[in-house]
């Protein structure tokens, strides 16, 4: 039998698309089609089967699938006996406790003796018992935000995003329980060449993260502004310099996180530098 590494993602749902992409950036082309359980990868050691996401941890841990992609609501929730290997920067978001808008809340205390609906009972139980908060868990399976407007408990405690549902159902974000994002898991179990394989994905999906969350930057410069701006770049290393055709001007290339992106553009034009060029990085192997 082929070695190869099973991968378990969403079959469809909020993670279903960026996991195929994280995968396909990764170089790895998949024969999906529709309604498909499974797809094996052409080039690439891997068998993508497509699961609920509920599901994922489960058959990691039982060995049916060697690998997952899956939020970490889900992982620490359903706290299997998998492996943690690398998170994947998408699908954020963040488990909240919410009450009505209408509601007074200054802090925890107010939560005492309270009904919370959640679809997260062992995160919220072990959240509560961490401030040491007396309230009652009531677990429900979906549609958890309409569960104070029907009085079936006093507050939720939910995954948000926008926030725009809590908003929709006249409730506000009061605490927060846990920040969450997908996750790249595996097995505890796996074989050497299995474990090998892993090791070239989580390498290849570490080079994707990287590309996304950088650019590379071009820019125009005299040369007796170098000095300044090679100190505003935080390049990988230092910036390349190289001389323009007109004299007294160089180019700088260097690559720019996203978060400090504009920051950084607007001291680089304070500065003195001129056609700046940015451009999407497809790939980053450091
Ligand atoms: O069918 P299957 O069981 O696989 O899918 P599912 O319906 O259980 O999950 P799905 O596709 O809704 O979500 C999959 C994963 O996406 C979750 O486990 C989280 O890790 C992640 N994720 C990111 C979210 C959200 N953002 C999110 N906003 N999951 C759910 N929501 C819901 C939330 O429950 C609430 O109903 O969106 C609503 C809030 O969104 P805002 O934008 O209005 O705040
Ligand atoms: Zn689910």
């Amino acid at each position: 039998m082929k070695d190869l590494l099973k991968i378990a993602i969403q079959k469809s749902g909020r993670l279903h698309e960026e996991s195929v992409k994280m995968l396909r950036e990764a170089g790895i082309d998949l024969s999906t089609g529709p309604n498909k359980l499974r797809a094996e990868a052409y080039n690439f050691p891997l068998e993508v089967l497509f699961l609920r996401d509920d599901d994922i941890p489960q058959y990691v841990e039982d060995g049916v699938a060697d690998a997952g992609i899956v939020g970490e609501n889900i992982i620490y929730e359903v706290r299997k006996k998998i492996k943690l290997v690398e998170k994947l920067r998408f699908g954020k978001c963040r488990l909240a406790i919410a009450v009505p808008k209408n509601m007074q809340y200054n802090n925890l205390k107010d939560l005492r003796g309270k009904k919370i609906a959640t679809s997260y009972p062992s995160i919220l139980s072990e959240f509560l018992k961490t401030h040491k908060v007396n309230a009652k868990i009531e677990t429900v399976s979906g549609s958890v935000e309409i569960a104070p407007g029907v009085g079936l408990a006093d507050a939720i405690c939910d995954l948000v995003s926008s926030g725009s549902t809590l908003f929709a159902n006249g409730l506000k974000e009061v605490e927060l329980v846990l920040q969450s994002e997908a996750a790249l898991v595996s097995s505890t179990k796996l074989n050497s060449v299995k474990s090998e394989i892993l090791k070239k994905l989580l390498f290849r999906f570490r080079a994707v993260k990287k590309s996304r969350h950088n650019k590379y930057i071009l820019l125009n410069a005299p040369n007796n502004k170098l000095d300044i701006i090679c100190k505003i770049l935080p390049g990988m290393k230092s910036p390349t310099i190289l001389p323009l055709a007109e004299k007294g001007w160089s180019s700088v290339h260097s690559v720019v996180n996203e978060e400090k992106f504009w920051e950084i553009i607007e001291k680089l034009k304070e500065n003195g530098a001129q056609g700046i060029l940015v451009i999407p990085i497809e790939k980053m192997v450091l």
